[in-house]
């Protein structure tokens, strides 16, 4: 079984139970077991900045599927919860982004682990420390809890 590290992310609709719903999904998978869920934050948009704000989470899962397979399962839930890609970086009712696959690095076209933005966003690394702060970028030999946050606007939502 592989930990893997998963940043959700809504600003569209109902955030909230999307989010759950999106766990929800995840979990029901034989092949995917949902161990570790942090708070939800509420962040500003960061990069495309003229759009709702955001609920977002970070989850563990452990699992035997592979890195596109994971990805191929996030995409499928983010359809169901109704996900339409418009523009890059904008409104949507779910993402789900592969932050780490246990130490793996991966390089394919569609999918690159440790995701790239990861230590750059805020709104990934509040939600990552508190469920992984020893869990280590591979790229960087870093541990989670040891990588400076950017100051974004990212708010406690509340304890699930
Ligand atoms: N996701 C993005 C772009 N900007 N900003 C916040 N606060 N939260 C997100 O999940 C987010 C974002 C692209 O996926
Ligand atoms: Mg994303
Ligand atoms: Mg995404």
């Amino acid at each position: 079984m592989t930990k893997v590290y998963l940043g959700l992310g809504s600003n569209v609709g109902d955030r909230e139970h999307q989010l759950k719903e999106a766990l929800r999904l995840l979990d029901a998978q034989q092949s995917i077991k949902v161990t570790r869920v942090s708070s939800l934050y509420e962040t500003a948009p960061v990069g495309y900045v003229d759009q709702p704000d955001f609920l977002n989470l970070c989850a563990e899962i452990e699992t035997d599927l592979t890195p596109q397979a994971v990805l191929k399962n996030g995409l499928d839930i983010e359809q169901q919860l109704h996900r339409v890609r418009k523009e890059r970086w904008g409104p949507r009712t779910l993402d789900i982004d592969i932050l780490l696959y246990g130490n793996k690095i991966i390089e394919d076209q569609d999918l690159s682990i440790p995701h790239p933005r990861m230590a750059e966003r805020a709104f990934v690394l509040i939600p990552l420390q508190e469920i992984a702060p020893e869990a280590i970028n591979p790229r960087t030999q870093t541990k989670i809890k040891d990588i400076e946050v950017p100051d974004e606007t990212v708010n406690k939502y509340h304890k699930r």
